[in-house]
C-alpha cells in the first residue's frame, strides 16, 4: 500500500491571454481594464488556493496484492466502517453480483456430482442410480436459471470476453453506474425508473431464482451433497456456501443485498477500480480515494506516475 503525493498545480494562463482577455471583458462592460484585470487576478489566485487546499484533504491509497489476497474485501470494509452512507448508495447494484455467484456454485455443485456420477466408484453414494436420477431431476428444474449465467455475466463485464477461454463475470472501474445507470444517487435512494438491458436481465434472473428457491434448498441440504462437501470432493469457496445457506432470503422479490452479502460478494476486476469518498476525521472532512489494482500488475509503473 502506499499514501501519494500530490500534483502540480494547473498553471496560471499567460501573462498576454490574460491581458487581451481582460482588455475585451472591459471593452464590452465599459470597466476600466486594469480594474478588470485585477479582478481576474484575484479569481485566479483565489482558485489556485481552493484547488491546493482540496489537494491537502486528498488521500490516494493503492492496495496493492496478488489475487485472493484480500484487497477488494479490505476496501469494502474501509467503505462500510468510514463511509457507509456511500456503499447504501450502491447497495443495489450488488443483486446482479449476488445472483450471478449464487448461479455459478450452483453448477458448480452440479459439474462435480456429473464427474463423480462418471467414476462409477463402488459404494459412494453417486453410484446409486436412484441417487442420480433424484439429482437429475433437481438439475432439470434448476436449467432455466443456469442458463441465464452466461448473460449474467456478459451484462456484468460489459461485454468484455477474455481470451484463454476463460469465463466469469469481470468487471472494470464504474461498472456500477453501467449496472444501475439511473439509480438516484443521494439521500432519497430510488430504485431506477428508465429501463435498461442489464436492469431487465437482473430481473428475469431475479424471477427465475424466486421459483428456484426451493430446489436449490433442497440441492444445497441433499445428504448426497452434504457428504461430497464434507469429504471435500466439492470444493466451494466460503461465498458460495454464505450465499446458499442464505437463499431463502436472498429469493425473496424485494431482495436488498445487506452489508455482509456485499462482504462475501466475489468479483474478478479489470484494470483499476478508484473508489472514492469522503471521510471526516477529528470534524475535518478528507477525499479519500482508493485504488484497486486487480490484476492490473503490468501497470503499476504507470500507476506511480499518475498519483
Ligand atoms: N479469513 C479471511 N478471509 C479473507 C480476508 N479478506 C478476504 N478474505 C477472503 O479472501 C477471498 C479473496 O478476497 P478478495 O478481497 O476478493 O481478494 P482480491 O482478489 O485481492 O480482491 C474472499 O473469499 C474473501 O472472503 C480476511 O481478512 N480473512
Ligand atoms: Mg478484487
Amino acid at each position: 500500500m502506499a499514501t501519494l503525493s500530490h500534483k502540480r498545480p494547473q498553471s496560471a494562463p499567460a501573462r498576454g491571454h490574460r491581458k487581451s482577455a481582460s482588455e475585451s471583458v472591459a471593452r464590452m462592460s465599459g470597466e476600466d481594464p486594469a480594474k478588470v484585470s485585477g479582478r481576474i487576478d484575484e479569481e485566479i489566485k483565489k482558485d489556485l488556493s481552493r484547488q491546493k487546499e482540496a489537494r491537502k484533504r486528498e488521500v490516494k491509497v493503492m492496495l496493492l496484492g496478488q489475487a485472493e489476497s484480500g484487497k477488494s474485501t479490505l476496501q469494502k470494509q474501509f467503505q462500510l466502517f468510514y463511509a457507509s452512507r456511500s456503499l447504501d448508495v450502491e447497495r443495489l447494484s450488488w443483486v446482479p453480483v449476488v445472483y450471478f455467484n449464487i448461479i455459478k456454485a450452483i453448477r458448480m455443485i452440479l459439474a462435480e456430482v456429473d464427474h463423480e456420477s462418471s467414476l462409477h466408484i463402488p459404494n459412494e453414494p453417486l453410484s446409486l442410480p436412484e441417487v442420480q436420477q433424484d439429482l437429475n431431476s433437481i438439475r432439470i428444474r434448476l436449467l432455466p436459471l443456469l442458463a441465464l449465467e452466461s448473460t449474467l455475466a456478459s451484462e456484468l463485464s460489459g461485454g468484455i470476453t477474455l481470451s484463454g477461454g476463460r469465463t466469469g463475470a469481470y468487471v472494470r472501474s464504474g461498472w456500477q453506474a453501467l449496472v444501475a445507470p439511473t439509480w438516484t444517487i443521494g439521500p432519497d435512494l430510488k430504485k431506477p425508473e428508465a429501463p435498461n438491458r442489464t436492469r431487465e436481465v437482473t430481473t428475469l434472473v431475479a424471477r427465475t431464482l424466486t421459483f428456484a428457491v426451493d430446489d436449490i434448498d433442497t440441492l444445497w441440504t441433499h445428504e448426497t451433497i452434504r457428504y461430497y462437501i464434507q469429504r471435500r470432493t466439492i470444493r466451494l469457496d466460503d461465498c458460495a456456501a454464505f450465499f446458499l445457506d442464505n437463499i431463502q432470503r436472498i429469493g425473496e422479490p424485494e431482495y436488498s443485498p445487506t452489508n455482509d452479502d456485499i462482504l462475501h460478494v466475489r468479483l474478478q476486476t479489470l484494470g483499476v477500480m478508484e473508489h472514492s469518498f469522503p471521510i471526516t476525521l477529528s470534524g475535518r472532512t478528507y477525499d479519500w480515494k482508493l485504488y484497486d489494482v486487480g490484476g492490473a500488475v503490468r501497470v503499476f509503473p504507470y500507476l506511480f506516475t499518475l498519483i
